[in-house]
């Protein structure tokens, strides 16, 4: 369990191959962190282990500039050699359990969940969170599962009622897409997603911040409006 408060709003994903030509990753992830974001996970598939070290050192030197938690996606080693705040696994990684035994207390632990047992298995196993998707098909990621549906948010949200377990949804979340899913998520089940998760909508922009700021703009709106 987290001893700090993570806010979950607006959890960025990296991935330096899908940035603009001629962009450069810092200078997106800063664009970014100044558009809003809250949450960063560096999930760079492409990158050999010194490759991705030294890009999450980077990302978590930035970070804490911004006073923005920095998430490793998968690599507990490199998660515990750059002092992370936690680290995100799959259904396919380390169990959370064991995640959770090797890092240091108060470490942000998440799971991947595409259905209603994995939720309630993740509850079990003491996540913090859960990243429920994807929500909508996406070109990000090679899907192995069937596509979550904004319904089916409402299902998975259900398993986590009386636990303390958080939740963001991802996959092809934007900004016209993300009062949908908030609003589905919210009339299926009886509570409300703490976040989204998002990739391309803000890496593979031209102006991140903006980007950034259109979805922190109805993230807001929408928790004024409920
Ligand atoms: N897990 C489920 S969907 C996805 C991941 C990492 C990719 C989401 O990317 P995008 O670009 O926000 O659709
Ligand atoms: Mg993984």
């Amino acid at each position: 369990m987290p001893t700090r408060t993570v806010d979950y709003s607006l959890y960025l994903v990296t991935s330096r191959a899908l940035l603009p030509p001629g962009q450069d990753y810092l200078e997106s992830l800063e664009a970014s962190l100044q558009g809003g974001v809250t949450l960063v996970q560096v999930r760079e598939k492409d990158a050999g282990t010194k490759e991705f070290l030294d890009i999450a050192r980077k990302s978590k030197d930035l970070c804490a500039r911004y006073g923005v938690p920095l998430i490793v996606n998968d690599r507990v080693d490199i998660a515990l050699a750059i002092e992370a705040d936690g680290v995100h696994v799959g259904q396919e990684d380390m169990p959370i359990q064991i995640v959770r035994s090797i890092l240091p207390p108060g470490s942000i632990i998440g799971v991947s969940c595409n259905n209603v047992e994995q939720a309630r298995q993740a509850v079990e196993s003491g996540a913090d969170y859960i990243g429920i998707g994807a929500i909508y098909p996406t070109a990000t990621k090679e899907l192995t599962q069937p596509i979550v549906t904004v319904r089916g948010v409402g299902a998975i949200l259900s398993q986590l009622d009386g636990s303390n377990v958080k939740a963001v949804a991802i996959g092809g979340i934007n900004s016209t897409t993300v009062l949908r899913v908030l609003h589905g998520a919210v009339s299926t089940s009886c509570r409300a997603l703490d976040g989204v998760a998002v990739v391309s909508d803000i890496v593979a922009s031209d102006r991140p911040e903006e980007a950034a700021g259109r979805l922190m703009q109805v993230l807001r709106a929408f928790r004024e409006g409920t």
